[in-house]
């Protein structure tokens, strides 16, 4: 009877060893890094297709939790996920059976946004805003403060009008803001710009708003008005945004209750009717790309596409702003044999855009067909706009940065993403009011 009680304690302290020198194993290899109980964004770049598929199963794997940053799609290019604390050990596992070799990008999530949350405080006891001009656009805000920033627009500016573009699944109300200079003039032609269809993208919000604020009160923009009329749409996605401040920071679908009970939200940017449901969109609910039942099925996406529909003949540039990685994506995204037949009009735009922007603080913008810069990817806004609503100049924008912050973006970030962004705005509104030339233009990329 003792042998066997001492054979078991023996085995028992073997296993338990034996474990702990496992995970000291598997801890040293990120050890430098992980210190902190926090989430983490890593970085693989797979260089054949067995590597590219690997990680795309490993991240659609609802085992192990990883959220996409930045999409796996082709080799030789970078992917980015949030592995979380509680997962880091088997994942880190598995990518090293595999022999596949990641940088961790951002060691300490929960770091970066505490830091957002201080900053966040400081603004909060700072003295409330009355108007554009005392708003503080070094701080990101919550949906309130930005509904606050819209009345202010729409009561001190004239030419401002709010419109309701409908009402999100928990009921609050999106909101456009409609500017035509020149009272009793017939309506121009449009530029549209919308931000936040992936509500954890804050700086996009936060720099259009900045860019709206200098266009209307900075004299030297004056023209801006007067070629165009504007739309603006600050906050499409409220549910998903409110979300990103009280509960999950990293939230980026809408809310809405999918047919699988634990897993919400349906991704905006695959929701649209084009292309729907195709390659570069899930089909199930608990993956970050999911389309949704159908198409429109969000309210946000639908009410959208009425009121994109009932201004298509005055749109003539439509912007979606998202962010991160630093592009400016033209059609098509769902097809990379299929181009714009303005393709040349669109190069040509975005390459003086880009240039325009690099020029403001030395950030590079890559510009190109969506489809071949980066991935085929189906439902998109863009292409909706396009083909669908006839939209001739449409373009995704993804604002700051390249990765070491991503979504995470510092505050301080704001205005010179917005200095780029709106250098960029100004050559846009010129190229536009080019003739158009035919043809194909090259994609530079
Ligand atoms: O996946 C998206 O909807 C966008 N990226 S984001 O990080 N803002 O979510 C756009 C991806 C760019 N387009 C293509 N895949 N072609
Ligand atoms: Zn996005």
């Amino acid at each position: 009877m003792r042998i066997i009680i001492l054979a078991v304690c023996v085995l028992l302290v073997k296993s338990a060893y034996s474990k702990s020198k496992q995970y000291e194993k598997r801890y040293t290899i990120i050890k430098t890094n992980a210190q902190v109980f926090s989430d983490q964004v890593w970085s693989v770049t797979p260089s054949t297709e067995e590597e590219l598929q690997f990680i795309a199963n490993l991240i659609n794997t609802p085992q192990y939790k990883l959220d996409s940053w930045k999409d796996p799609r082709t080799i030789n290019r970078e992917i980015n996920f949030r592995v979380p604390f509680s997962e880091i050990p088997a994942v880190n596992q598995i990518l090293q059976k595999r022999k596949l070799a990641y940088r961790v990008m951002i060691p300490d999530v929960q770091h970066l946004i505490d830091s957002q949350t201080a900053s966040s405080g400081n603004r909060r006891a700072a003295v409330k805003a009355t108007n554009i001009e005392d708003f503080d656009y070094s701080n990101y805000h919550p949906a309130e403060e930005v509904y606050e920033w819209i009345d202010f627009v729409a009561r001190d500016y004239s030419f401002a009008r709010k419109f309701e573009v409908g009402i999100t699944t928990q009921g609050r109300t999106i909101y456009a803001l409609r500017f035509a200079n020149g009272v009793g003039t017939a309506p121009k032609k449009a530029i549209y710009v919308d931000a936040l269809i992936h509500c954890r993208e804050w700086i996009t919000t936060a720099t259009t708003m900045w860019t709206f604020k200098e266009m209307l009160t900075k004299p030297e923009y004056s023209t801006m008005w007067d070629d165009y009329d504007w739309y603006f749409i600050p906050m499409i996605n409220i549910d998903g945004y409110v979300h990103t401040w009280t509960e999950d920071r990293l939230w980026r679908k809408t809310l809405s209750q999918t047919a699988t009970r634990s897993c919400t939200g349906v991704d905006g940017n695959r929701n649209w009717n084009v292309s729907w449901g195709g390659e570069g969109s899930s089909e199930r609910p608990c993956n970050f790309d999911y389309h949704g039942p159908f198409p429109y099925s969000e309210p946000e996406v639908r009410h959208l596409s009425y009121f994109i529909m009932e201004n298509k003949d005055q749109i003539q540039v439509l912007l979606s702003v998202h962010s991160y990685s630093q592009l400016l994506l033209y059609p098509y995204n769902y097809d990379s044999d299929i181009h714009a037949d303005n393709d040349v009009q669109l190069h040509n735009i975005s390459k003086a855009v880009c240039e325009a922007m690099y020029k403001v603080h030395g950030k590079t913008y890559v510009y190109g067909r969506g489809a071949e810069t980066l991935y085929v990817a189906s439902g998109f806004t863009m292409d909706w706009a396009h083909q669908v609503a006839n939209i001739p100049i449409s373009y995704t924008y993804e604002l700051r940065d390249t990765g070491e912050f991503g979504f995470l973006l510092p505050a301080d970030q704001i205005i010179p993403n917005g200095q780029e962004f709106l250098a960029g705005l100004v050559v846009l509104v010129q190229e536009a009011q080019n003739p158009v030339a035919s043809g194909y233009g090259p994609n530079e990329v």
